[in-house]
Parts: C-alpha cells; structure tokens; sequence
C-alpha cells in the first residue's frame, strides 16, 4: 500500500479537536487524533510543515520504521507537541491496518485479553452534599467506579468541579481563567469527602480521586494516608512527577493506591516510577504518548513490574483516541481501568464511533479499524475557536499548578 495525501482537520463542536486523515492510492483512509488542548496549533502546524511531506509515497504498514523516522529523525526528539502528531499519525496507520485486513485493531493487538472495559466516570460537585448526589447519578446510569472531585470552603472554583457535569470540560476561550488554591484547605477537606461517600455507598464502589498535581510529596503523602480507610482506587496526579524519584516518599508513607501519567510524553518519563514500583497505573494515553505502538511497549514493561494501565479519557481526547484506547485495553493483559468522560452530542456526531457504553463497561465495538469516522461537512460547521486551560494561584498570589 501506499499513503498518497494526509490533512490535518480542526473543528470545535463544543471544544477544539485536531484529526490526521491519511489516505492511501487504495482508497482506504485511516484517522488519528492530533488534540492537544490549548496548543491545539501548534500541532497543526508541526504536521503541516514538518510530518505530512515525510510520509508521503510511505507503505502504511511499516507503523514501526515509520514511528522510529518520526522521533528519532527529528533530532528535537520528544515533548507534548512533537508525540502529538507522532501519535496521529500511528492511530491514522493502524486504523488503515484494520481496515485493509478487514478486522478490528484490536485483533492486530493480540486479540481480546477480556470481554469489555471498565470504565469510571466523573461526579463533582461544589460542596461534598452535591458531590455525592451526582455520584448516584453514575451509580444509577451503570457505574461501577466513579472519580469524585468537591469544591473546597474558601475557595471560589477548584480542579474538576463544573457546571456542566456529564460533558465536563475545563478549557476556556479568552485568555486563561485563574484560579486559587489552598493546599491547607484542601487537605483537610477531601477525607470528608470519601468518609461521606463510603458510607452512602458502601464498600463496593470503586472510588477514585485527582489531585491534579498540587501536592509536594510530604502533602501528597498526608493525603494518601487520610484515605486509606476509605480504601480508594487510586489517587491521581498527587505530585508533578517531573522529578520521579520524589514518588519514593509518597510510596514510602501510603498503601493508597498511585496513579500518573497523563501528561507525559515517552517511556522516559515514567521508567523510574514503573521499575521502582513507585506507581500502580499508569495513565499515559494513546494520543499524548506517540501512539499505540508506543503505548504497548510501555505496558508491556509496566506488566514485569505489576502497574496497570489506566488510560486518560478526559473529553479534550477526541472520539478517535476513546476507540483507540479501548483496542489497546481490551487487548492487554495488565489493563486496570479506563477514563471515560462522555462527550457531547455534538462531538459524537462529528465522529460517529462504534464503540459503546453498557453496565459500566465499555465496547469497542468490531467494525475493522478503530471503528471511527469523521463527518467533514458537519465539522466544517464548527470552527476553531483559540481556548486555554486554567491556570492556578495560592491565595498569596504566587503562581501554582494547574
Ligand atoms: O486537558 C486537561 C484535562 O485532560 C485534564 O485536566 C483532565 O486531569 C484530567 C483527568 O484526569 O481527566
Ligand atoms: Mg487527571
């Protein structure tokens, strides 16, 4: 086969989406998402001007040497944007895969490891009252695990809490929203939170809670050892893991289960933390980490050293990245859980997917490929519209992490 085109999409059916559409002298395509939220740009350029001209004239069955070509070619190797657009182009590949062989890409990775994909939603509310009510909403839609995020006394918006709650989605257009954070305050007030929902639901309800990465160590260490009656999932994101050996002291104080990974890039931000058995899952994803054939050779390593996978699935991850991440769950054996915030309907009909939500599970349906597609003219309806994240301040007025 050959790849003869590739154009790279934006839309903004309720946020901004990037896909690669890569097409081959077969008339096959294959589709990956290049969403970045809040440098969504950038990747489109990084595509346009310095990925698409290489792949021309490529035989997109070679996902490997091709993968290889694009980080190691670069020189500037690595980073958000560069494994971005690595990442479209390898779901793009993959999908054509599928299609050409006619069967799901999940077969072309292993085949099933399981029937379906457990998956936890998200319930926030502004006060831990609210919070527990929207946590029956996921209850009675399904559920068996749920991430549970509460606006914190004193503070006047926190991490995860939003008006809108199925479609949940932080990102912004203007120039970025402040926030305010108090450590103190935080600390004190999550434990409540869980010792309310355990005992409104039970002990069987898989709960799981973001810190986002405001904690240092000692903190997220504190944090950790608060829960542990409440016998969580996971917390997430307790610490910036830029400096990986700071998770010996988390590790070190806690029987909370650890989670990381969504904003990293490659296998070198997370080696220690796997080989260490400093985590329990790892939540790098599919479109932010060079694709699947990055994403497997990391799972293959986190499975040596007992750490599960736990996909990112937030809703500035396009439909796109949800089915590839469900052919990758499916297919591996040490898959914990998978993200799953829904998108809205007009996301959905953008790209009308065959993957599908049952019981708590997810699907990924058995249409070859990724089972995904994109509806150009309804895209072209919704342009791009610049939108930043957050950003985040002490109440001191000292810069912090989002
Ligand atoms: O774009 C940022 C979001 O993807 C992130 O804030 C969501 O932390 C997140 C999560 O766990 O889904
Ligand atoms: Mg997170």
């Amino acid at each position: 086969m050959k790849i003869i085109a590739a154009d790279v999409l934006v839309t903004c059916p309720g946020r901004n989406f990037v896909t690669l559409r890569i097409q081959t002298e077969e008339g096959i395509y294959g589709l990956g998402d290049a969403t970045l939220n809040g440098r969504e740009m950038a990747v489109v350029s990084y595509l346009r001007e310095h990925v698409v001209p290489c792949i021309i004239g490529r035989d997109p069955f070679e996902t490997e040497d091709i993968w290889q070509y694009l980080y190691r070619g670069a020189y500037w190797r690595g980073g958000p944007v560069t494994m971005t657009a690595i990442a479209a182009v390898d779901m793009a590949l993959w999908d054509i895969k599928g299609k050409a062989l006619n069967t799901p890409v999940y077969n072309l990775l292993g085949g099933k490891s399981r029937n379906r994909v457990l998956v936890y939603g998200h319930a926030n509310g502004v006060d831990i009252a609210e919070t527990s009510d929207e946590v029956a909403k996921y209850v009675a839609l399904g559920y068996k695990a749920v991430r549970a995020q509460t606006g914190i006394p004193g503070l006047s918006s926190t991490y995860g809490v939003a008006q809108e709650k199925l479609y949940y989605e932080p990102a912004a257009t203007g120039l970025p929203p402040e926030n305010l954070w108090s450590t103190e305050q935080y600390l004190l007030h999550v434990p409540k939170l869980f010792e309310r929902l355990r005992l409104t639901f039970g002990d069987d309800l898989h709960l799981l809670h973001d810190a986002h990465h405001r904690l240092t160590p000692i903190q997220a260490a504190r944090l950790g050892k608060s829960l542990e009656p409440h016998h969580l999932f996971w917390l997430e994101d307790a610490v910036t893991a830029e400096l990986q050996e700071g998770f010996r002291i988390v590790r070190h104080h806690t029987t909370t289960p650890l989670a990381l990974g969504e904003v990293f890039n490659s296998i070198w931000d997370a080696h220690i933390l796997i080989t260490e058995q400093l985590i329990d899952y790892i939540r790098m994803t599919i479109v932010h980490s060079g694709g699947i054939t990055h994403l497997k050779k990391i799972a293959a390593l986190a499975e040596i050293y007992h750490v599960q996978t736990g996909c990112h699935g937030a809703t500035d991850l396009s439909p796109i990245s949800m089915a590839a991440a469900l052919h990758f769950d499916i297919s591996i054996h040490n898959f914990g859980i998978q993200e799953y915030m829904r998108h809205t309907k007009e996301t959905d009909d953008v790209f009308p997917h065959a993957y599908y939500f049952a019981d708590g599970y997810l699907h990924p349906g058995d249409k070859p490929g990724l089972g995904v597609d994109y509806d150009v003219k309804l895209a072209e309806r919704f342009p791009y519209a610049r939108a930043y994240l957050p950003v985040n301040r002490k109440l001191d007025g000292t810069m912090w992490n989002w």
